[in-house]
């Protein structure tokens, strides 16, 4: 029986996803909870490599349709190997980024149609959603200005300014259509500040 608990992180750039992901981590096994730590695009061998292949900067234009099925089928790979495996005997399953992301920067940010991303939603997860889906949401110019301190950009970093407020738009839209399943934090605040409010947000779920 599926026992376990799915969360997911999700945000624009330089969010703090990848600092705030060790934090619930953290406080998932100061109570005894088994948390298996992953994330998308990527989470097993092959869709790793898909992964870079959707991060390559590259000559090739990609196209937007190429990208939304790679994406996916990272995914598919990813729930029959990980997640699914891991849910079934009582492990929570913690993923930097999962569809919630799909629908930001493929819907959102590239403009594609959301009926064409969730009858993909359908087909490759079934009825597999994320239990909680923390957004951390961010000014875009603030968090564009703490990712580029990491060095060279990636294909999507290097998307102009007006993507990344289409795809902030999109993960609003959903957290605000769905609060049962999403939480909305400001991690514009100090990180103090952000890991209390996301205190109180798994506070709420145990
Ligand atoms: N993608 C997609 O298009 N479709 C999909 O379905 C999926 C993904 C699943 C890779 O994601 C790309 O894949 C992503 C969307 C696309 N686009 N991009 N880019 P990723 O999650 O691997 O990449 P990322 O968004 O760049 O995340 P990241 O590398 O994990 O960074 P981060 O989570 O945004 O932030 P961070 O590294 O934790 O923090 C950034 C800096 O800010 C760092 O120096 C921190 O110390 C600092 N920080 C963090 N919090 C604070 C606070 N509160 N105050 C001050 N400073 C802070």
């Amino acid at each position: 029986m599926n026992s376990g608990k799915f969360l997911t992180l999700e945000g624009t750039e330089g969010v703090g996803k990848s600092t705030n992901l060790a934090f619930v981590r953290d406080w998932l096994e100061a109570r005894n909870i088994e948390v298996i730590v992953t994330r998308e695009p990527g989470g097993t061998p092959l869709a790793e490599e898909v992964r870079g292949l959707l991060l390559a900067k590259r000559e090739e234009p990609v196209n937007q349709t190429a990208e939304l099925l790679l994406v996916f089928a990272a995914r598919a790979q990813h729930i029959a190997q990980v997640i699914k495996p891991a849910l079934a005997r009582g492990a929570w399953v913690l993923s930097d980024r999962f569809t919630d992301a799909t629908f930001a920067y493929q819907g959102g940010g590239r403009g594609l149609d959301k009926n064409v991303i969730q009858q993909l939603e359908r087909m490759v997860q079934g009825d597999l959603r994320p239990d909680l889906t923390l957004i951390l949401d961010i000014d875009v110019k603030l968090g564009l200005t703490r990712a580029s301190q990491r060095g060279e950009l990636d294909r999507f970093e290097s998307e102009a300014l007006d993507f990344f407020e289409r795809v902030r738009a999109a993960y609003r839209e959903r957290a605000v259509a769905n609060p049962k399943q999403y939480a909305m934090v400001d991690a514009g605040q100090s990180l103090e500040k952000v890991q209390q409010d996301i205190d109180q947000v798994l506070q709420k779920l145990i």
